[in-house]
C-alpha cells in the first residue's frame, strides 16, 4: 500500500512507517484532506506500535462538587448561577457518601471537577480533596483543571506552585485534562473570554509535572474552530510533552451543543470524531495514549475509535453530568462487564489500569496495583 503513489499522503505514510515526526502542514492535510480510511489505517499502525491489542479502562467514579460557576463558557451546559433552580453544592457528608459509593464499587479513581463557586474559599476546595482522601486513602484523587488551579491562585493571591503543593498535601494524585478547549487566543476569546488562557493552562501543567504529578490533556473540537486551530493545539501539547513528559493521555472531546449558547451548531458526526482520534494519534507521537471517552462519543463510535488510534475508553464513570447536561444520550455509567463487552466486540483485549497506567489486579471490589503496563 502507498508504494507507488507520489502524493502528500504517501509522504506522510512514509514518515509514519519510519516513526518520523509529522509537521503542521502534514497535520492540516490529514485533518482537511486525507481519506478517512487511510488516515485510520495509519493511526492504527501507531496505536498498535505503542499499545499492541490492549485497550485500557479504569474503575472510576465522578464527583462534580458544585455546578455554580463565576464563568460563562459558551459551550457549557453544566454551570449554574448562584440562585438558579438547578444550582447545587455538595457538603462534606455528600462527598463522603460519593467516595464510599466508589469504594463499594471497587473504584481505583475519583475524577473531580466542577464550577468556580462565587462564595467558596480555597479551603473548601482543599477540603473536597482532603475529605475524599481521608474517607478512602486507597482511591486515587484526580482533580481540578488549570482553570480551577489558577482560580485558587487568584483567590488566595498565592503562586500556582503553592496551590498545587497544598492540594498534594491534602491528597491530590494527578490532574485531569479539562479546561484546554482550543488554545488559539481568538477562538478562546469567543468561547470563554475571561477564564485561564493557554499560557496559564500550560504553566499549571508544567508546574504540576515539575512537582511529580502526571496529568491529561483534552481538545474540544467541532464548534467554531478550524483545522488550523486544532493542529496548532496538538502541536502546543506535543511541545510541552517534549519538555516534561508528564502527560499520560489526550482526550479529544466532541462538542455537544444542547442547552448551550452554541446550540445552533450541529454536534460533530461519527466521521469527524474518528478523524480527530486518528489525527491526534498521528500528531502526538510523544503521548502514550489517546482516549475514546465512550460517554461523549457513544458506544459505537468509541468501538470504531479503537481502530482509529485510540487505546483507552476511560472508565465506569457513574454520575456523569457535563455531557448529559449538554444532551449526551449515553448511560451515565457502565459496569466492568459492559466495558469488557464493548472492548472485546471491537476486537481488542481489555486491561484494567489505575490512573497511572499500572495494571490492576482485582478480586471483586478489592484490588491491588501491579507493574506499569508499558515498560
Ligand atoms: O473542560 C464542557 C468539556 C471538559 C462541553 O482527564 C464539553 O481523564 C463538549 O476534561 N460539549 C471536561 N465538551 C471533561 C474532561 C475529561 C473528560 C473525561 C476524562 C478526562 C480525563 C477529562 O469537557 C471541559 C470542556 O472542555 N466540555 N462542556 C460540551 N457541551
Ligand atoms: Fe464554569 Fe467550567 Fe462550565 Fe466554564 S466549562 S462555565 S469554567 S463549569
Amino acid at each position: 500500500m502507498f508504494q507507488t503513489l507520489n502524493t502528500p499522503l504517501q509522504t506522510i505514510a512514509d514518515k509514519v512507517h519510519a516513526s518520523e515526526r509529522l509537521t503542521f502542514e502534514d497535520g492540516l492535510y490529514l485533518d482537511e484532506t486525507a481519506d478517512l480510511h487511510t488516515l485510520g489505517h495509519l493511526a492504527n499502525i501507531v496505536r498498535e506500535r505503542k499499545n499492541g491489542n490492549f485497550t485500557y479502562y479504569n474503575t472510576n467514579i465522578h464527583l462534580n462538587p458544585t455546578n455554580v460557576c463565576v464563568y460563562r463558557c459558551r459551550f457549557c451546559a453544566f454551570r449554574a448561577d448562584l440562585k438558579d433552580e438547578k444550582a447545587y453544592t455538595f457538603d462534606e457528608k455528600m462527598i463522603q457518601d460519593r467516595t464510599m459509593e466508589g469504594r463499594a464499587a471497587g473504584a481505583t479513581e475519583i475524577h473531580v471537577v466542577g464550577g468556580l463557586h462565587h462564595k467558596k474559599k480555597f479551603d473548601w476546595y482543599l477540603d473536597v480533596v482532603r475529605t475524599i482522601h481521608e474517607t478512602c486513602p486507597e482511591i486515587h484523587v484526580k482533580a481540578w483543571t488549570p482553570v480551577e488551579i489558577s482560580w485558587f491562585s487568584f483567590i488566595t493571591k498565592k503562586p500556582i506552585r503553592w496551590v498545587l503543593e497544598q492540594m498534594m498535601d491534602a491528597g491530590l494524585g494527578s490532574m485531569p485534562g479539562g479546561g484546554a478547549e482550543i488554545f488559539d487566543p481568538e477562538i478562546r476569546k469567543q468561547l470563554c473570554e475571561h477564564k485561564a488562557d493557554s499560557q496559564v493552562w500550560f504553566d499549571v501543567h508544567r508546574t504540576a509535572h515539575e512537582l511529580g504529578l502526571r496529568s491529561n490533556a483534552t481538545m474540544l473540537y467541532g464548534h467554531i474552530e478550524e483545522a488550523r486551530h486544532r493542529i496548532d493545539h496538538l502541536l502546543q501539547l506535543r511541545a510541552l510533552q517534549d519538555e516534561t513528559g508528564g502527560f499520560q493521555t489526550l482526550i479529544p472531546l466532541a462538542f455537544h451543543p444542547d442547552n448551550t449558547e452554541l446550540n445552533y451548531l450541529q454536534k460533530p458526526n461519527g466521521m469527524f470524531d474518528l478523524r480527530m482520534m486518528a489525527v491526534s494519534r498521528l500528531m502526538l507521537d510523544n503521548f502514550d495514549h489517546i482516549k475514546a471517552y465512550w460517554i461523549m462519543l457513544g458506544e459505537q463510535t468509541a468501538q470504531l475509535a479503537l481502530s482509529y488510534g485510540a487505546d483507552d475508553v476511560d472508565g465506569t464513570v457513574v454520575h456523569e453530568l457535563i455531557y448529559h447536561d449538554a444532551g449526551a444520550k449515553t448511560p451515565e455509567g457502565k459496569t466492568v462487564e459492559e466495558l469488557h463487552q464493548l472492548i472485546r466486540e471491537a476486537g481488542r483485549e481489555p486491561i484494567e489500569r489505575d490512573t497511572l497506567y499500572r495494571r490492576v489486579i482485582r478480586d471483586g471490589a478489592t484490588w491491588n496495583v501491579g507493574e506499569p503496563i508499558l515498560a
